[in-house]
């Protein structure tokens, strides 16, 4: 009889620290064969006390099983993905005893070598870098959303082997999901750390107060699979029962609004803040808003209204005025205006899409919670609800569902970094600047803030630099999370920089062969958690938190280590492994992770161990607590919000003081069309005549960010991907039949999408599903390049958008609604110009084989 086991494995890959989406896995002979929903039940060691949401006569309870998404159920095939990268390897033509080649890097094959020879490499130029420069030249790209490890993870392993060698340049994350609402909106309402509203029972005051949710840049079918499974979507179907109308305004109907919307109301990307003006001006002009309430809920008014009438730049912003700018007919705006007026609305978002990371997003932000204000925020069934919030940050009040009855906290076993406390670091949307660029103590890159998304909003007033004071430049980058070029702003600068002459030295630790490892000099392979023992904290699963003892499935594969084995290794023959976590077995690390979780008042290690976890009751007196920002409604002088006036700041003198020539995020939040950051990224500019569409880049429905590119379950769902004539599965690209006609597209077809920083390829999907004008792909796709820093073939349009951050003073990433131009090809002919990019090993079930293409044994 084959040997069998079950394990628990969290599955969601969200919160990079919380983990979520908790499934059982059957191991038959070492091997996982199959993962399930996993039974809460089968593990509660008391009253669970589950939730129950009770309105108008519906009723909404805490699943009995989890919800895992997609994503949770394939996982385990990218355990044996053919792009596991299975040994060490070093670039070919890298020697650093000579030649480096720094531009061969995404163009040169690697061949094998042992670990001994991968660790004398890594810890000799980790020496010699030091020599030569000092650490800080050394950068760590190491945030991202790995899988949750609490011990294994990726996350800051290497920063802190490094810290106890002197320190090092970090890459710093920025406040990504939220840029808007970090940017702008936390000037109007305070709300550190990320901007967004107070969460706290929101799911209950929705379904008992709310009239209608307008789902502003929400997709409750996708998004909310990073985190909380299926809990979103079962949500609003519970509302549609009890009678709440779900209203979508988006450029796309994306998943969510497919299966939820009553209403879809169409909007180019990143122009609502001219449909939010317009907003405003019928309820100005018509006497359709809470005057009462902005006297004494808010400050600086008198200047929003000034700007919506015209004062300061003449041009009253009604509903004609932006019709034509954001694509929705006046007598549209109007409607929703006053039917807003009349009824109890919330707005919903996951997070907001390009509505928030794009040029100038700190605008739309800022008016959201204008027009929020202007409906008497906080009012029972007026707030804004979060859906990303089913259960990420569950821990604490800023949750909508019921919370735990206590709070798990393992932070102290992770590895701490902080951009905060150190002295050289680089905020992420500025990379390839840095990595590339032309900078020197005398010349140094400058912007404000650390940006990282925990950080208070004064935090957006300080002045950073790179190099820091006294400090060499970056000369070597040690990657755990090498997805740059396909998550982030302006890839194919960053192909550039990172084949840069300033680059001696790149090393890259990672599972798969994918995206930035393709310009890696020394690669070290990382094993999945399936592979490791590890303790994880589920808080974003939305129905109970937990801590799991997540046991080993299977055996790592080829010479594979976990992130954190990896540094072992590098401090013991650097002779610092005493210091690095004291060198403990990291069974004692995980004792000391459920030590320090809360469980540990609750029930012993041994039962914990013996039933994979401790599940965590829901608080008993959980619907006392007020909903979103009800206090804050009844009484602002006893619920002040953290703003410096304590009340919601219609002009933010803040900004004023601080940067008094910013005309692009000005006091007040304001329509802008264009500015000395961003000419001409907008339908509206010259530059549209060559590239006329607006492109949507939304989180993937089919991945997360770039991971799952290659799981053969997910490839094979209809919509995924769309197989071209030459067999590759390309990218889908959504056009409207409007477009596609005038252009000659046809369903299937594929096209290249270009603007001056490059061009990519997807492959049409002609649909109504589309608003003219603005063209859709998914972000994430994993790399393809034909000609590295110039064209790709896999659909991974991070490399073509902007580089240039949200404003000039705002260092928010530019992801989403920007101009591309798109055009049908022969992929023939293309095979023929690029025989060696369109050659390329290829496996229609998992897609381009880049560890095979990449390695000079395979030939
Ligand atoms: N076009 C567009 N771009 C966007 C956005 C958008 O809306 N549109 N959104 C932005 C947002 S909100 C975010 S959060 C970012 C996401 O960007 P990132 O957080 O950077 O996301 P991932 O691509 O998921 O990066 C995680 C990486 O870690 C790797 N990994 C997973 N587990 C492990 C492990 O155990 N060890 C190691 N070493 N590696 C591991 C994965 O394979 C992957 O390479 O993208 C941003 N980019
Ligand atoms: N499946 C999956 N789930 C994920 C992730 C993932 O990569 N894949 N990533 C996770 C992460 S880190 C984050 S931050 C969240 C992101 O969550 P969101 O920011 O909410 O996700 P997006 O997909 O960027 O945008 C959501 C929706 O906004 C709409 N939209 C796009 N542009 C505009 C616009 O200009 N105006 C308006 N009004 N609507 C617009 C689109 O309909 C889109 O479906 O998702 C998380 N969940
Ligand atoms: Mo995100």
């Amino acid at each position: 009889m084959a040997e069998q086991k079950t394990v628990v494995k969290t599955t969601g890959f969200v919160g990079p620290n919380s983990a979520s989406d908790p499934v059982e896995i059957d191991i038959a002979d070492g091997r996982p064969i199959r993962s399930r929903p996993l039974e809460y039940a089968k593990f509660a060691t008391e009253d669970l006390n589950p939730w129950v949401i009770r309105a108008r006569g519906g009723e909404f309870k805490a699943p009995e099983k989890s919800q895992p998404s997609l994503f949770g159920i394939a996982w385990k095939q990218r355990v044996d993905s053919p792009n596991r990268i299975l040994h060490p390897m070093r670039r070919v033509d890298w020697d650093p005893a000579g030649e480096r080649n720094p531009q061969n890097r995404g163009k040169s094959k690697y061949v094998r070598i042992s670990w001994d020879e991968a660790m004398d490499i890594l810890t000799s130029e980790v020496s010699r870098i030091k020599d030569q420069y000092g650490m800080n030249s050394i950068f760590v790209q190491s945030d991202g959303h790995h899988q949750v490890k609490i011990v294994h993870g990726a996350r800051g392993c290497e920063g802190y082997a490094l810290d106890l060698l002197g320190g090092y340049t970090l890459q710093a994350r920025n406040p990504d999901s939220w840029e808007g609402w970090y940017w702008g909106a936390k000037h109007m309402w305070g709300q550190d750390p990320v901007g967004q509203g107070m969460q706290t029972n929101l799911f209950k005051d929705v379904a008992e107060n709310s009239d209608d949710v307008l789902f502003w840049g929400c997709d409750v079918n996708t998004t909310t699979w990073g985190g909380g499974g299926q809990g979103s979507s079962r949500y609003c179907f519970f509302l549609r029962d009890i009678g709440v109308r779900q209203i979508y305004v988006c450029p796309d109907v994306n998943y969510g609004a497919a299966v939820h919307a009553d209403k879809w109301i169409p909007v180019l990307p990143n122009t609502d803040a001219a449909l939010q003006l317009a907003i405003a001006h019928v309820w100005m002009t018509e006497g359709l808003y809470d005057r009462d309430y902005i006297d004494t809920h808010a400050v600086g008014f008198d200047w929003f209204e000034y700007h919506v009438m015209g004062g300061d730049d003449g041009i009253e912003k009604t509903p004609a005025w932006a019709e034509p700018i954001c694509g929705v007919p006046a007598r549209r705006i109007k409607a929703l205006a006053r039917s807003w007026a009349r009824r109890n609305v919330s707005i919903a978002h996951c997070n907001g899409g390009s509505f928030i990371r794009s040029t100038y997003s700190h605008e739309p932000a800022r008016l959201e919670v204008a027009l929020l204000a202007m409906q008497a925020l906080g009012h029972p069934g007026r707030n804004q609800l979060k859906f990303m919030e089913f259960g990420l940050f569950g821990l604490d009040s800023q949750n909508p569902l019921p919370r735990p009855k206590f709070t798990p906290n393992m932070h102290d076993i992770m590895f701490p970094y902080h951009a905060d406390k150190r002295e050289s670091f680089v905020t992420e949307v500025l990379v390839p600047e840095a990595l590339g660029g032309d900078y020197t103590p005398e010349n140094p890159l400058t912007w404000y803030g650390v940006t990282c998304s925990g950080m208070p909003v004064a935090d957006q007033f300080d002045l950073k630099r790179y190099p820091a004071e006294g400090c060499e430049r970056i000369h070597m980058v040690w990657t755990d999370a090498p997805k740059w070029v396909s998550s982030w702003n302006g890839g194919n600068e960053f192909i550039d920089a990172i084949r840069s002459d300033y680059i001696e030295t790149v090393v890259a630790q990672h599972i798969w062969m994918e995206d930035d490892c393709l310009f890696a000099d020394l690669l070290l392979p990382v094993n999945t958690k399936f592979e490791e023992r590890d303790i994880v904290c589920d808080t974003v699963s939305g129905a109970f938190s937990a801590v799991w003892l997540e046991e080993k499935a299977t055996e790592p594969r080829g010479e594979s280590l976990s992130d954190y084995e990896i540094c072992v290794e590098f401090c013991r023959r650097m002779g610092v492994l005493d210091q690095y976590r004291n060198g403990e077995p990291i069974d004692e690390t995980i004792r000391r992770g459920f030590e320090g979780s809360g469980c540990q008042w609750f029930t012993s290690f041994e039962e914990f161990e013996q039933n994979h976890g401790y599940l965590i009751p829901i608080a008993k007196n959980w619907e006392e607590d007020a909903p979103g920002f009800l206090n804050f409604y009844r009484d602002p002088e006893a619920y002040p919000l953290s703003t410096p006036t304590g009340k919601i700041e219609f002009y933010s003198q803040a900004l004023a003081e601080h940067f008094p020539d910013d005309v692009e995020r000005m006091p007040y939040p304001r329509w802008i069309e264009k500015g000395p950051w961003h000419p001409d990224e907008r339908l509206t500019t010259p530059r549209a005549e060559r590239y006329p569409f607006l492109m949507v880049s939304n989180h993937p429905h089919f991945r997360l960010h770039s991971q799952y590119d290659d799981a053969p379950w997910i490839r094979e769902i209809p919509g995924c991907k769309v197989t071209g004539p030459d067999g590759y599965a390309y990218e889908p690209v959504w056009i409207n039949p409007a477009d596609a006609a005038r252009l000659g597209i046809g369903d299937g077809d594929i096209c290249r999408i270009f603007n001056d920083r490059g061009w990519t390829m997807g492959g049409a999907i002609v649909t109504e599903r589309i608003m003219p004008q603005v063209v859709l792909q998914d972000h994430g796709a994993r790399l393809d390049p034909i000609i590295p820093g110039v064209a790709d073939r896999a659909g991974c349009n991070n490399t073509i958008c902007p580089k240039h951050t949200a404003s000039k003073n705002c260092c928010g990433e530019v992801t989403s609604g920007y101009l591309v131009g798109i055009e049908k090809v022969d992929v023939f002919e293309l095979a023929r110009q690029y025989p060696e990019a369109f050659s390329r090993p290829y496996d229609p079930e998992t897609g381009t084989l880049h560890l095979q293409a990449m390695t000079a044994d395979a030939e």
